[in-house]
């Protein structure tokens, strides 16, 4: 009880990416198998290592499916940040992933939070780059009116999953700092 209160993420991303393997890394340090999401999961993880050790994520982690899509922008409301996760090895789904990252970060996104792109399943021979992945998303198109990055992680051996969280971590608190600020 007290202490500050947990920081807000939404995670989303297209069915299958690997959200819901991520949470329960995060949250058990270990690989747990998993179904597709119908509605949401929630679970508060405190950071065990690197920059964000000690402090508690709220992460809410959504159904991907088509159907689930339009939640998404509800949860949007209270957060303050956004886990966008990206199958690394689907290139015939950058094109859909790239259109909701835009759709979410532009029009859903009243608050302006900062964005994380995760790359996940880079584990798999077909996978692609990160920065093959920055560029079918258009993540440096949005980073110029956006704040927002992408890291390379594998959700199933929590490979990278530390510093998307430091990452997430910083963006968040330099967000709150600019918050008062006029621009
Ligand atoms: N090889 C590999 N497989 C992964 C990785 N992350 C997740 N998977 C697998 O991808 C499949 C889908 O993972 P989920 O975590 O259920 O995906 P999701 O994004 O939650 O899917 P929805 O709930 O439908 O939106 C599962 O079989 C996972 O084991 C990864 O980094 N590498
Ligand atoms: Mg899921």
């Amino acid at each position: 009880m007290g202490g500050s209160p947990s920081i807000q993420i939404v995670m989303v991303g297209l069915e299958g990416t690997g959200k819901t393997t991520l949470l329960y890394r995060l949250k058990f340090g270990q690989y747990t198998s998993t179904i597709p999401t119908i509605g949401f999961n929630c679970e508060k993880v405190e950071v065990q290592e690197g920059k964000a050790r000690g402090v508690t994520f709220s992460i809410w982690d959504i159904g991907g499916k088509d159907n689930m899509r339009p939640l998404w922008k509800s949860y949007l409301r209270s957060a303050n940040g956004i886990l966008f996760v990206v199958d690394s090895s689907d290139r015939e789904g950058s094109e859909e992933a790239r259109m909701e990252l835009m759709k979410l970060v532009k029009t859903q996104n009243p608050q302006n939070v900062p964005t994380l792109v995760v790359a996940n399943k880079q584990d798999l021979p077909a996978a692609m780059a990160p920065e093959e992945v920055a560029k079918a998303l258009g993540v440096q198109e949005l980073s110029s009116s956006h704040v927002c990055q992408l890291l390379p992680s594998c959700a199933v051996t929590g490979e990278g999953l530390t510093e998307a969280m430091d990452v997430m971590y910083e963006m968040i608190k330099k967000w709150k700092k600019g918050k008062g600020k006029t621009r």
